[in-house]
């Protein structure tokens, strides 16, 4: 039997102690949204690490129950403080991070991070070899991971392996200032096939690769290039992620929407220095002084997950996005109108869609983003067909709906300010011509698409080949090596 084995840095759902009891928690963001709609109900093995430094049987357990509750197979791995503070924080939350989304300012080069990250791939490659066996295919996913192909195939185990990066990969000029850049490049050719999500990645990849690796030789550069490299061939993609369409548009058509007399502009974001926050509430308040005439007139409702990285870039951006969220209510709010509403916690489903529903404006205003499926999640919720997406020009997602879109640069705060005042103003007609077609290509290339284009490219196989999740699939068959 072939099975999927799909390792990524933190499970879908996360393990937290709190006051000495055991809570399971989903794990915010983008990859977790994405890959939850690809790989519910199948029967493929997602490793990552459960969140707790200590793996005792009884977390081991809670996190196997909670994800076969949500209809996942997860298998956890244990990080110790250490790991979490150099591999997590360290390497890949405080350099690759930053420095792949174009803020090289805040990279802190240690090479003890560099250590952690090599042992915490290595210590990956050996839960690799214990789980799975000859056949099975091994589909990896993002930053953390780099070089895990190279210590899997130490191990003298023969498995494809994919790889796909959730981040935009950076221009030579940025890449090159790792200490490490060669060795990341060469562990990552290692990967039988490696996906990005767009074009501009893809060619930043490539260059690197040219003038940093001998013995490559780049064969085509279209539609899936491939590369030779020590006798063998690395397949390099694009497959733009996407969103489970269907589920988004069911669920709006089954709630109600906000009804206000006001305009409703809507944000939804991590809080993450590389979303745009603080350009987004500069723009905002450059429109209320600009335009008078929009008082009591628009809601801004912006929501602002917390994030799980703990580094002191985010206590700082906290503390500067909410003295400007009061700073521009205490300049402009009143007895009757509060002009930010900020919502500082991770919204509910079904109210993160009442909002996509019924907001005149959708506002993504990333400074560097992979993709970004909030967008998608608004055009597939966006029934009514009345709603504007207003997206960043450097959002993965901007390559993909620029024709329907209003795109902005969030550094412009003028324009932006401007680019809002047009989006609430924009003609029906337009409105409803930019949201039908939105709708229309992100049903056609939906996760679905994604996942079956990449599973093909990868192993020659679609989601629909790996068998679903039985209800009694036995607790032992998956701790054995343990
Ligand atoms: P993220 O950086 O997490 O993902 P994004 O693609 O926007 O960014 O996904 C965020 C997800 O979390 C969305 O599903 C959104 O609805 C949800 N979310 C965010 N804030 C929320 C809030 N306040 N309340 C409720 N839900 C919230 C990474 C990359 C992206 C890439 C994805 C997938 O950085 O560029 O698109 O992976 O590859």
């Amino acid at each position: 039997m072939e099975n999927l084995v799909v390792v990524s840095a933190i499970l879908p759902i996360h393990i937290k102690e709190e006051n000495g009891t055991l809570k399971a928690e989903v794990s915010p963001g983008g990859l977790v949204t994405a890959l939850k709609q690809v790989l519910k109900n199948k029967k493929a093995l997602w490793v990552g690490w459960g969140g707790t430094p200590e793996l005792k049987e009884e977390i081991k357990r809670t996190i196997f129950e909670a994800g076969k509750k949500e209809g996942f197979l997860l298998y956890p791995v244990s990080l110790t403080n250490e790991e979490i503070t150099d591999f997590f924080n360290g390497f890949s939350n405080g350099i690759i991070w930053p420095l792949f989304h174009t803020f090289q300012a805040y990279c802190r080069f240690e090479p003890q991070y560099w250590e952690a990250y090599k042992k915490v791939n290595r210590k990956f490659a050996y839960t690799i070899k214990d789980i799975s066996s000859e056949g099975d295919f091994i589909w990896v996913h993002d930053y953390h991971f780099f070089l895990l192909p190279k210590y899997i195939r130490e191990l003298g185990i023969n498995r494809k392996i994919a790889f796909f990066l959730h981040i935009p990969f950076p221009t030579p000029e940025l890449f090159f200032k790792i200490p490490w850049r060669v060795e990341i490049l060469e562990g990552l050719l290692e990967y039988d096939l490696i996906g990005f999500h767009t074009f501009l990645d893809r060619k930043n990849f490539l260059d690197c690769v040219d003038e940093l690796v001998e013995g490559v030789n780049i064969l085509s550069r279209e539609p899936i290039t491939e590369i030779s490299y020590k006798g063998k061939r690395v397949k390099v993609g694009v497959f733009p992620i996407s969103i489970d369409f269907e589920l988004y548009d069911r669920k709006a058509r089954e709630i109600e929407k906000y009804t206000s007399d006001k305009k409703i502009i809507f944000g939804v974001d991590r809080l993450d220095y590389t979303k745009g926050l603080i350009h987004k509430l500069k723009a905002y308040k450059r429109f209320l002084e600009k335009y008078p005439e929009y008082h009591k007139r628009v809601i801004f409702m912006q929501t602002v997950a917390p994030n799980i990285k703990k580094l002191p870039e985010y206590d700082s951006l906290k503390v500067e996005f909410e003295h400007l969220v009061s700073d521009i209510n205490g300049t402009f709010g009143s007895i009757d109108w509060t002009p930010v509403y900020y919502v500082a916690r991770r919204m509910k489903f079904d109210d993160l869609i009442r909002f996509y529903r019924s907001a005149d404006v959708c506002w993504v205003n990333s400074i560097k983003d992979g993709m970004n499926l909030v967008g998608k999640e608004f055009a597939a919720s966006n029934i009514d067909e009345t709603g504007v997406l207003m997206l960043s020009e450097f959002a993965g997602a901007a390559t993909e709906l620029y024709k329907d879109v209003l795109l902005v640069n969030p550094y412009d705060i003028e324009k932006t300010a401007d680019t809002l005042k047009e989006a609430l103003e924009l003609p029906l007609e337009k409105k409803r011509e930019y949201m039908k077609n939105l709708r229309e290509h992100i049903k056609k290339y939906n996760i679905s698409w994604w996942g079956n284009t990449f599973l093909d490219a990868a192993f020659g196989k679609k989601i629909e080949d790996f068998p679903p999740l039985e209800e009694d699939y036995p607790l032992h068959e998956i701790f054995k090596q343990l």
